[in-house]
């Protein structure tokens, strides 16, 4: 009698679990990228919304070890472009996401860009696979946008480097979604 009770509960308890609002995750594909665009795969980046800010799941290979710096770039292209005039990887994708227009690189305090996303760390088999959480942002604040892996690391300041120092633009991928053109968020406004 017992089992079937918790069989019974069992089957009341799974649709109620699959009707909550969960909010859905956004897989992101990352490619390498150079100078003539899109090269092979790196991996994915999977977004969530969560109750401290937007989570991202990497699931990364191929990269150089160590750090390297990662952020949200503001236009949904990986496309490469012009850069002190030579053709570059990436240009496409503009700077740092920064709806407050702070022009500051700060890292992933949240009193800078808001685009600033912790570094991505990669081990020594050229794989990132954290989960990170970027607390001022929301998953409808990145739709349309990019992800941006540089080069070099990232050192949550504009000096002696600008935007932390990361150089060349190495992996990159487009969030799917539209862009969603609202009110900036100040990042200090308190989670709800
Ligand atoms: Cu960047």
């Amino acid at each position: 009698m017992k089992a079937i009770t918790a069989i019974v509960a069992a089957l009341f308890a799974l649709p109620l679990s699959a009707t909550a609002k969960e909010p859905k995750p956004v897989v992101v594909p990352i490619h390498f990228i150079d100078a003539n665009g899109n090269g092979k795969s790196a991996g994915t980046i999977t977004l969530r919304d969560t109750a401290e800010g937007l989570q991202l799941k990497l699931a990364l290979s191929g990269l150089t070890p160590g750090e390297h710096g990662f952020h949200v770039h503001e236009n949904g292209s990986c496309a490469p472009g012009e850069k002190d005039g030579a053709k570059a990887a990436g240009i496409a994708a503009g700077s740092h996401y920064d709806p407050l227009a702070t022009k500051a690189h700060k890292g992933p305090s949240g009193e800078g860009h808001q685009g600033d996303l912790p570094k991505l760390i990669v081990d020594d088999k050229g794989k990132a696979s954290e989960t990170l959480t970027a607390s001022s942002l929301k998953l409808e604040d990145v739709t349309g946008r990019t992800l941006m892996v540089h080069e070099g690391g990232d050192n949550y300041s504009d000096a002696p480097k600008p935007l932390g120092g990361g150089g060349a633009r190495i992996a990159c991928g487009v969030i799917p979604g539209k862009v969603a053109h609202k009110p900036a968020t100040p990042p200090s406004a308190p989670a709800k």
